[in-house]
């Protein structure tokens, strides 16, 4: 061995370094040239043959070469980063001079847009706007609106049951009950309950899954006349000032007495088409006064509170405001259907 074999191997590694352009070519050369089965190493075994003068020679020229093939490996693999740096940012350059593509923004669904319509109308009105849940018990969703069990009115609503006591609310009447449980007992109550509401129902007209919106007062002097002039001027604001609104009686449990609610056509102005099945009205919604029963049975005096509510059908009232003729548009995220909703 003699120190030309160091030099020998130094300068053949600096040309093998230069030449190399890539990483990973440069991590196996490294390999080679510094780690432990490098022909450098392998030169420090031969060390023991030679004298203790050479020895230190030696040792001394294969540690700085080897020093000086690691600061080239170094130098030579910050420069493949930087490279590949500058090719990335040069592939990612972003023209700003071009044109701007088209942002388009959807339209609100038909159902969240009388939702909307009726939160705002109704908070303007000074009412809280209360949710629930779409999971009930029996209690809430039947019991506390005087509907006891096995009660021939539970038919009314064909009802999806999770277990015994548990189900997916019928209708957004449930919320009543739980509002007028936190109430304990002290009105004024002014609210409305918007929310999805279910049934074992299927046509053009009904869905499973379908909307309701409840409003509730409870006051002292709550009366007939009042419900009438609130549902008038609900019903004007949605289908506009000539609306005249009819009350026809029906049954509900929690309501007494109740009534069935027609307006008048808004498309023929009341005098038959066939929108309202030519004759003049077009039924919608269900409202009364509520049950004496129902305020004793969420804790309300009786002979002093009275109390109005009424249950809109979220679908109804987009289909006909609308136009829509079968509810499953509304739940089917069809974007064609969607698109006649945006502002655009
Ligand atoms: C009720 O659900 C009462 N809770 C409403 C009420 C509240 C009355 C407060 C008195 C006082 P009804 O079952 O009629 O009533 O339903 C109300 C509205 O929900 C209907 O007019 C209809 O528009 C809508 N509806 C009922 N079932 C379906 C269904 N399967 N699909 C779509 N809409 C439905």
């Amino acid at each position: 061995m003699n120190i030309n074999d160091v030099e020998k191997v130094y300068q053949e590694g600096k040309n093998r370094i230069e030449d190399v352009e890539d990483e990973n070519e440069l991590n196996n050369l490294r390999a080679e040239l510094v780690g432990k089965k490098s022909s450098l190493n392998s030169l420090f075994s031969k060390i023991k043959e030679l004298t203790i003068e050479e020895k230190k020679v030696f040792g001394e020229k294969i540690n700085k070469a080897r020093d000086a093939l690691n600061s080239l490996i170094a130098e030579k693999q910050e420069k493949i980063r930087q490279k590949k740096l500058a090719k990335k940012i040069e592939s990612e350059k972003i023209d700003v001079t071009l044109p701007s593509r088209t942002v388009t923004s959807g339209a609100k669904n038909p159902f969240k847009l009388i939702v909307d319509d009726f939160v705002d109308y109704f908070m303007s009105l000074g009412y809280e706007v209360v949710e629930g849940s779409d999971v009930e018990t029996d209690h809430y969703n039947f019991e506390l609106l005087n509907i006891p069990k096995d009660h021939p009115s539970r038919d009314m609503q064909d009802t999806f049951f999770i277990d015994k006591n548990r189900l997916l609310r019928s209708h957004t009447s449930a919320a009543q009950a739980h509002v007028m449980e936190r109430a304990k007992g002290k009105g004024p109550i002014k609210v409305i309950c918007p929310g999805k509401t279910y049934r074992r129902d299927e046509d053009v007209t009904h869905s499973h899954q379908f909307g309701q919106i409840e409003c509730l007062v409870i006051d002292e002097n709550a009366t007939m006349g009042q419900l009438e002039e609130t549902l008038t001027l609900m019903l004007r604001h949605f289908f506009g000032e000539n609306r005249k609104v009819r009350f026809r009686p029906s049954f509900f449990p929690f309501t007494e007495p109740s009534v069935e609610v027609d307006m008048s056509c808004f498309s023929c102005e009341g005098k038959g088409c066939s929108m309202c099945k030519h004759t003049g009205w077009i039924e919608l919604l269900g409202a009364g006064m509520v049950n004496p029963n129902v305020l004793r049975l969420n804790g309300f005096d009786d002979e002093k509170y009275k109390g109005f509510a009424f249950g809109i059908g979220i679908d109804r009232f987009a289909m006909l405001k609308y136009g829509i003729d079968d509810i499953k548009r509304i739940y089917t995220n069809d974007i064609d259907f969607l698109k006649q909703f945006s502002k655009e």
